[in-house]
């Protein structure tokens, strides 16, 4: 087994940025339930990333999604996060709730709304400019419902002119991420389905083109730690989304699912160098919290993510080595499962005191009286959802 020592440097490094939308209210087309105490606005949404950050030691950033996040002055925003302990983190484009994307946005057959889908993702780079963000996340909803709505190969295409004009326009230390996801909305086809579709796009483009694996975004029963091999050996793995799924993209806490599968992916990123120094992974929360309180909910999954990640690292490389080479199939198992089966709560309760804070952050938060001073203080304007 690795040592304590080595579980506890990965944790130091491993950040874990929380998503902004987390903290609005969220549902599905049922029904989104309010809170009391969501934020009414990004700096709102900021203050609370900073609580998940401030009990957990393993949150310093915040994504944006714009124009959910859309502020006056992007500076003001930063040193507001910055006051509050936190940086922010990957801006999040959106080009999937406007009217005029009702046919898509960057593959759409009409030009003029190709232009101004290009225009938006441009002006998220503007942001990352002012604020000194690294990455730019794309999440396409581009797609069609029918057979013969409209030409598979031409969409590629359009998709393709679009992305290099985005691409032209990166600084030095910026990278575009290409997110997949296999269906939903679209139905019948969507035009960036796949890890292969997306790492094509990105070959093309250059090396500041990397994919995105959104845990929630396959079919079922799909082996994603193979693709996260496989993107990590291509160098060309940029970030996760984190989340779990039962059903499709759920977008449930990470971890609770299926806690093995978050192990297993976690062991392929530990051993294909993904939590190196300088590793080029960025490690991201998407979720919605739409019965559980948000806060706590951020919480839980950074917890879960740190869990996952120290019983990767535990895992004994040297014996897992030995057996692989001598072909034996259930010593490989058995080495894999010693690791899994490890409780490594009391280790990271020690972690976390090492960085004086409370080591059990769950509790520490329920006992602030944040919650309770938010829903206090957060009376009188609109409560932020999904999509504001
Ligand atoms: C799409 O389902 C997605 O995973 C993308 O990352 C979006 O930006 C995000 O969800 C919005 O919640
Ligand atoms: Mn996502």
């Amino acid at each position: 087994m690795a040592s304590t020592n080595e579980v506890k440097a990965v944790l130091n490094r491993l950040g874990v940025e929380t998503p902004s939308w987390a903290y609005g209210n969220s549902g599905t087309r049922f029904k989104v339930f309010g809170q009391p105490g969501v934020p009414r606005d990004p700096y709102e949404k900021v203050a609370d990333a900073a609580q998940v950050h401030k009990y957990t030691g393993a949150a310093p950033t915040v994504a944006l999604h714009i124009p959910w996040d859309k502020v006056a002055d992007y500076k003001d925003f930063a040193t507001h996060a910055q006051g509050l302990g936190v940086k922010l983190g990957t801006i999040n484009s959106n080009t999937f709730q406007d009217d005029q994307y009702i046919l898509g946005s960057v593959c759409a057959p009409d030009p003029k709304v190709r232009a101004n889908a290009v225009a938006h993702l441009l002006d998220c780079i503007d942001i990352m400019d002012q604020v000194n963000v690294q990455d730019l996340k794309l999440w396409f909803a581009d797609g069609t419902n029918y057979p013969g709505q409209d030409n598979i190969s031409d969409r590629q295409n359009r998709l393709a002119e679009s992305l290099e004009k985005v691409y032209a326009r990166l600084g030095a230390n910026q990278r575009m991420l290409l997110e997949y996801k296999f269906f939903e909305p679209a139905f019948y086809h969507t035009d960036v389905p796949d890890w292969g579709t997306s790492l094509l796009h990105c070959m093309a483009l250059g090396p500041k083109a990397m994919v995105v694996v959104d845990t929630g975004h396959h079919a079922p029963g799909t082996n994603i730690e193979f693709i996260v091999a496989g993107l990590l050996r291509a160098k060309r793995l940029g970030a996760f989304d984190f989340n779990s799924r039962f059903y499709a993209d759920d977008d449930l806490i990470v971890g609770a699912a299926d806690p093995f599968q978050l192990f297993r992916i976690m062991h392929e990123v530990n051993i294909n160098g993904g939590f190196d120094v300088g590793t080029p992974v960025s490690y991201v929360l998407d979720q919605c919290h739409n019965v559980e309180a948000k806060i706590p909910g951020q919480i839980r999954s950074i917890m879960n993510v740190q869990e996952a990640v120290a019983k990767a690292v535990l895992v004994d490389q040297d014996a897992l080595k030995k057996a692989q080479l001598a072909g034996d199939v259930l010593a490989g198992h058995e080495v894999l499962m010693d690791a899994y089966n490890t409780d490594v709560r009391g280790l990271l309760r020690e972690w976390r005191s090492d960085k004086g804070i409370d080591p059990e952050p769950m509790k520490a938060y329920a006992a602030s009286g944040y919650a309770k001073k938010i829903a206090t203080d957060r009376v009188g304007g609109n409560q932020a959802g999904w999509g504001a």
